[in-house]
Formats: C-alpha cells, sequence, structure tokens
C-alpha cells in the first residue's frame, strides 16, 4: 500500500516513523508548503517525491491514501481534495475548525467512496486499550462513573508554539482526546457542563477545563484537563482513568499502574513499550501513533469502518463545541443542538 504525507512538521515525524514500521506500507511522496522543512523530512526518511502544492501531488498520484498531518485550517480543503482524487485518508485532529466543515468532509469522502478516519489515537494507546478491554469484558459490571483526568505542567508550547496563540487551547487540542477517551469507555453523550481558565497568562487560550458529561446509557463522566498543574512526578502525557461499574472499580494510576477491585484485587504495569525511535516521556503518544496507522490500514484492507472513523468523530468534535459553548453561557449544552 502506497501513501502521501501532507504537513512535514512537528508530529509528522511519528506519523512517518510510524508508516515506516508497517510491513506493506511505504511513503512515496510528501508535501509542505514550507520547502525546507519538505527537503529535511524526504532526507530523513528517504522519500523522492516532494511538492509544495498538495494539488499536484494530488493530481500526479500514485498512492492509495493521503496523511493530513497539518494544523486545523488547512483539513477541510485538504480532505476534499484527496476526496476527488479518490484516494483514502487519514487526518489529524482536531478533525475540523466547525461542525458544518466536519459533515461536509465526511460527505465528501463518503461519495467518493473511500475511508475517512481520524488520527484519533489517544484511546489507541496501550494502557487505555489494556483498560478498555477490561471494562469490555464484563469484568467490572455495568460502568456508572468515568473520570478521565489530564493534569500537567508540561511545556507543550515550546514543540508546538502555535498552541498559545489560538483563542481556544486545551479543550480544542487535548481535550478533544480525553473526551473521545470517555466516549470509548461510556459512550455516546445526551448533554455537558464545562467550566474553564486561564492560568497561564503568556497564552491566549484556556488552559484549565473540567467537565460533567451526561452519557446516552446513564453513566456519568467527569472529563478534566490542566496545563496548569505542576506536579511531580509529572505525568506527562498519561490519562488517569477511574471507573466504578456495578461489580468493581478500575484505577489507572500515575506511572501507568492498572488497578482493578473486583472481588479480589489485582494491579499490574501497563507501562506503554518505547518504540526504537521514541523518546520519553512521548513514547505512550508515539506508540499509539504507531497502533492507529496499523487499523486504518487493516481497515482498509477489510473494508471494515475505522473506530474514530470521520463519522465517529463528528460526535467528539460536537463535545468540544459544546463545551466551549457551556462555558462560555455558563449553562449545560444538550449535543442534540450541535
Ligand atoms: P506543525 O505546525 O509543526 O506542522 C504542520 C506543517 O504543515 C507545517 O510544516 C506547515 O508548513 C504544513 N502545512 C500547513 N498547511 C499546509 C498545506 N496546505 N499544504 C502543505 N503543508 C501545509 O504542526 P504539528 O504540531 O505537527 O501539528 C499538526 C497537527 O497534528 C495538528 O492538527 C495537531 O493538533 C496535531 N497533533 C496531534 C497529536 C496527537 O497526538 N494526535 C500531537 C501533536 C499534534
Ligand atoms: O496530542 C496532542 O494533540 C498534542 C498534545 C499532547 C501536546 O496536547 O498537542
Amino acid at each position: 500500500m502506497k501513501g502521501a504525507l501532507i504537513g512535514c512538521g512537528f508530529f509528522a515525524q511519528n506519523q512517518l516513523h510510524g508508516w515506516r514500521d508497517i510491513q506493506g506500507v511505504e511513503i512515496v511522496a510528501l508535501c509542505d508548503t514550507d520547502s525546507t522543512r519538505l527537503h529535511a523530512t524526504a532526507c530523513s526518511f528517504d522519500v523522492s517525491r516532494t511538492y509544495t502544492d498538495a494539488a499536484e501531488m494530488l493530481a500526479e498520484g500514485g498512492f492509495d491514501f493521503v496523511d493530513i498531518a497539518t494544523t486545523v485550517e488547512s483539513h477541510r480543503s485538504l480532505v476534499e481534495m484527496a476526496a476527488k482524487a479518490g484516494v483514502h485518508i487519514i487526518c489529524q485532529k482536531p478533525f475540523a475548525e466547525n461542525m458544518n466543515d466536519a459533515r461536509l468532509m465526511v460527505q465528501a469522502a463518503r461519495a467518493a467512496g473511500k475511508t475517512l478516519m481520524v488520527h484519533e489515537n489517544f484511546r489507541w494507546q496501550s494502557p487505555i486499550q489494556a483498560a478498555l478491554k477490561i471494562v469490555e469484558s464484563g469484568e467490572i459490571g455495568d460502568p456508572f462513573f468515568c473520570r478521565v483526568s489530564f493534569r500537567s505542567g508540561y511545556d507543550v508550547f515550546a514543540g508546538q508554539p502555535y498552541l498559545a496563540e489560538g483563542k481556544r487551547f486545551i479543550i480544542e487540542d487535548l481535550g478533544i482526546h480525553i473526551l473521545d477517551i470517555a466516549r470509548a469507555f461510556v459512550g455516546d453523550v445526551d448533554q455537558i457542563t464545562a467550566t474553564t481558565r486561564r492560568i497561564n497568562s503568556t497564552i491566549n487560550g484556556e488552559d484549565v477545563a473540567t467537565m460533567l458529561l451526561k452519557h446516552n446509557g446513564g453513566a456519568t463522566s467527569v472529563v478534566d484537563c490542566s496545563y496548569a498543574t505542576q506536579r511531580l512526578p509529572e505525568t506527562f502525557p498519561q490519562s488517569l482513568l477511574e471507573i466504578d461499574g456495578t461489580m468493581g472499580t478500575l484505577r489507572l494510576d500515575a506511572g501507568y499502574q492498572l488497578a482493578v477491585h473486583t472481588r479480589s484485587e489485582t494491579s499490574r504495569d501497563v507501562s506503554p513499550a518505547v518504540l526504537p525511535w521514541a523518546e520519553k516521556p512521548w513514547h505512550n503518544i508515539q506508540e499509539s501513533v504507531l497502533s492507529i496507522q496499523q487499523h486504518f490500514v487493516e481497515c482498509i484492507t477489510t473494508g471494515q469502518e475505522p473506530q474514530t472513523s470521520g463519522s465517529d468523530n463528528l460526535k467528539t468534535l460536537a463535545l468540544v463545541e459544546a463545551a466551549y459553548e457551556s462555558a462560555d453561557r455558563g449553562c449545560t449544552v444538550s449535543l442534540a443542538d450541535v
């Protein structure tokens, strides 16, 4: 299977390592409007076809899928172009700038009959997958409470300076992953109530968000995110879990310690692998990049719908929009209205 990647920035380097680790996949073309980044990346990953214009690359073709690793402003036009060119698409999060764009992107891929998946990789982290397996097995019964918590003081702005510039920050960039994890554990959501704060006065957006979710199936979850939390040991980029079920509880604690309490108690270390190209503390995210890309390839091969398809991701994106609306208006927002 041949692929092309658009956007050779900070995070794309992980994606290119991931593609290189998947047997039977080859990235044959790269595109970036910044020719310095483009050529440095082409040289590191030994890719001979390079383009500064995505339309030109898509017109020349010669690949089965495109990996869109640019920031959100370009996602709609690139997804629509790729769909028109008749290739499968994996697109970074946040999927779109608004719900209207996101719906049109899903329609474009559907009309082309091509797979569209969102690179929503946090649920693919191996500690989260280990916890999901336990909940799905029924071991703790029916989950009625879920807390997904990401609290850190890590300087994300060093690697991703654009995160300090936008009017929106933590819900759109990071909360989107944490909300998606809550959906993976306890399903879709009816209502959300959120509060936000900006603690770091050198950035434009909010860096703390606390969200209360009422899920369709009756569970309640608390999703809390902060980049203003100085803690030792620093837990970046760990998502911690507390799930209470009718027959037991599950906790994913700091340091990737997974504990399950039913009639008996088990606890184990579920630390992610450190892949040869990975670097701590990012190894957890880096391993999930490989896993989600493997899932994408498997879905294309078997024709199955990806877990985090464009259409599935509309529900995560709607939660982001509803959370901002709730925080702005100081009220609970129904997802039916988003
Ligand atoms: P970046 O700014 O470092 O890289 C983006 C690159 O895209 C730049 O080199 C830019 O020149 C290029 N680009 C922009 N528009 C283009 C266009 N139309 N055609 C070709 N090239 C174009 O950004 P980043 O930090 O790598 O983030 C990229 C995306 O990845 C963001 O949406 C971000 O939210 C996401 N991200 C995801 C994770 C994750 O774990 N899933 C982690 C970090 C970043
Ligand atoms: O995953 C992300 O989207 C990243 C980070 C983990 C730093 O928030 O931006």
